[in-house]
């Protein structure tokens, strides 16, 4: 067993955790006013979203800068500090290195636009095609083409991005000293973990080629170089020392390639995060479409990295929300009719998976989609772009709303609910992206006075430091074809452990596998208190309940 297996991760959203100055964006003194907080919850590293400098096009995943801190969050004295400050309490940082782009603004695309070559060659800079179209027919994943012109050279260079988010050119070797020197850098400053954005798009082939019908992605995913660029950046930075923790985010990834990420021997990342389970209330693979999710499809994938992780030694990031994704609770509960029990179970069933759980903001107090009518309070640019193309598409005002409600990444990003107190306690100022209104109801003072979310969350973190199962125990899914629970099996040599999530809200009689009912068991975390284990029983609405087997 590793020692990052044992970890629990706490992603924190910089400029919505904390405000200390009244400017309405969150910052690291802010943050460090909260480390106490972050303490009383048991996590042992937190993932902060990128702080660098940026103008912000992109929240941050633009950078102009990877050595420096962006004023707006504070200065490096306060990132030092920040650093003591959790250190005190046994909590590391993790950092999110955006290395499969830069910011336009960034000093290697400007010199490359003021015609240095050598600074051209950081970047992917095509002729178009004869005809005089674009280099080829890829899309941007926020909308448009994932080409703009360079400059007034007649060139294109890529994007698969925002237009101001320029895909570095990995074949350069060049590119790739800068970018361990990066990270040397912040291991130096005492960083423990990096979190690498869409590493698994940094390898692009030297002819880029038209796709052709729907296999875009592939023409720039995972392509097999790109195990050999992580594991030259793993042999020259993080790969050298023993406690650091890295995680690569993977789009559109294969189990196949997960193994190979993340199994040890092949000394590339520690973990990786793959996105299948969270695209099944996507219509025919199309995100902006309002559609319920698939249970069923749901269990298939998670059984299927479940099981193929675990027989290829690879190893998972264990999560239901983060900066991207809408709140988990809105999309696969009822956090209006039972917020702790979907809760709860939602953060029982991953908790108890194989792999590290990383808990999402707000996420251990019910924080839940803010519901906003109107456009205008989204800030988030593929928000936008994605509302334009649905009206393009012929949506009126309010089917298209629907869907943005339902699928914005700003769904995430509202500012952490602190108390009731105005903008819930997050600001004294304008908060940049507005409150959720559910704030009276639904935030940190009150949850830790009478709620039972927080501390759900505190037990799990605590079986899970208690029960070795957990962390290095097998993998087994059972009752696959059950319609409402999701239930699986973690086993060691010495301990069993069964775990039954129900996913609705009605009442629901299972049976249990003989080969489990008749085993002497006791109760080990459920979040309608102490149940017994018999081959029949009905689960409450969105019931959870783990047994040990004896
Ligand atoms: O996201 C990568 C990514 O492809 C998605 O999660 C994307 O946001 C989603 O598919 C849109 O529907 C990472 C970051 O997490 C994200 O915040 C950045 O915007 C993106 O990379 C670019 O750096």
């Amino acid at each position: 067993m590793k020692d990052f297996q044992k970890k629990v991760i706490y992603q924190l959203y910089p400029k919505s955790f904390k405000d200390s100055d009244g400017n309405g964006i969150g910052d690291l003194q802010g943050i460090i006013s909260k480390v106490p907080y972050l303490a009383e919850l048991g996590i042992d590293m937190i993932w902060m979203n990128p702080i660098f400098v940026s103008p912000q096009m992109d929240n941050g995943y633009d950078i102009t800068d990877y050595y420096a801190i962006d004023p707006v969050f504070g200065t490096m004295a306060d990132f030092e500090e920040l650093i003591r400050k959790l250190k005190q309490h046994g909590i590391e940082i993790m950092f999110d290195m955006v290395f499969n782009h830069t910011s336009t603004t960034h000093e290697w695309f400007q010199k490359a636009l003021a015609g240095d070559e050598a600074y051209q060659d950081y970047y992917i800079i095509r002729d178009p095609k004869e005809d005089g179209s674009l280099p080829t027919n890829w899309g941007s994943k926020f909308g448009g083409e994932a080409w703009a012109p360079f400059g007034d050279t007649g060139k294109y260079y890529l994007h698969l991005f925002d237009v101001t988010q320029a895909d570095l050119n990995w074949r350069n070797p060049k590119v790739r000293e800068e970018l361990q020197e990066v990270v040397n850098f912040w291991l130096e400053k005492g960083i423990k973990g990096f979190r690498f954005d869409v590493l698994n798009l940094i390898g692009k082939d030297v002819a880029l080629v038209d796709s052709q019908g729907s296999n875009e992605k592939s023409l720039y995913t995972d392509r097999p170089i790109v195990h050999d660029y992580i594991h030259e950046l793993n042999q020259a930075s993080f790969g050298t020392l023993e406690d650091i923790i890295t995680v690569g985010e993977m789009s559109s990834t294969t189990v196949e390639n997960g193994i190979l990420y993340s199994n040890p021997d092949r000394n590339e990342l520690s973990m990786i995060f793959s996105f299948h389970h969270l695209k099944v209330d996507y219509k025919d693979g199309e995100k902006w479409t309002d559609h319920p999710f698939d249970f069923l499809e749901l269990k298939r994938i998670l059984n299927e990295w479940q099981a193929g992780m675990s027989d290829g030694n690879g190893w998972n990031a264990l999560f239901w929300n983060n900066h991207d994704q809408p709140r988990a609770n809105s999309r696969f509960g009822d956090p209006i009719r039972y917020p702790f029990e979907t809760a709860s179970m939602l953060a029982q069933t991953i908790h108890l998976l194989r792999g590290t759980p990383y808990i999402y903001q707000g996420e251990e107090i019910g924080m839940t989609n803010p519901d906003y009518d109107d456009i205008s309070v989204y800030r988030d640019i593929e928000s936008h772009n994605a509302y334009r193309d649905l009206k393009l598409a012929g949506l009126t005002h309010p089917e298209a709303m629907r869907i943005i409600k339902q699928k914005s990444r700003d769904n995430s990003r509202t500012p952490m609910q602190w108390d009731s107190s105005p903008h819930a306690g997050f600001t004294t100022g304008e908060p940049w992206l507005q409150v959720a209104a559910n704030y009276p109801e639904v935030n940190v003072e009150k949850e830790l006075a009478e709620g039972k979310i927080f501390r759900y969350y505190q037990e799990l973190i605590r079986i899970r430091k208690e029960h070795p199962v957990i962390v290095d125990g097998s993998y087994e899914g059972i009752l696959l074809d059950d319609p409402e629970v999701f239930a699986y099996i973690r086993e060691n040599g010495e301990e069993k452990v069964l775990v039954l999530n129900h996913f609705y809200a009605g009442e629901y009689t299972i049976s249990v596998p003989e080969e489990w009912a008749n085993k002497a068991s006791s109760f080990l975390a459920g979040n309608y208190g102490e149940r017994q284990l018999a081959s029949s029983f009905t689960l409450k609405p969105y019931e959870t309940i783990a047994f040990r087997i004896i």
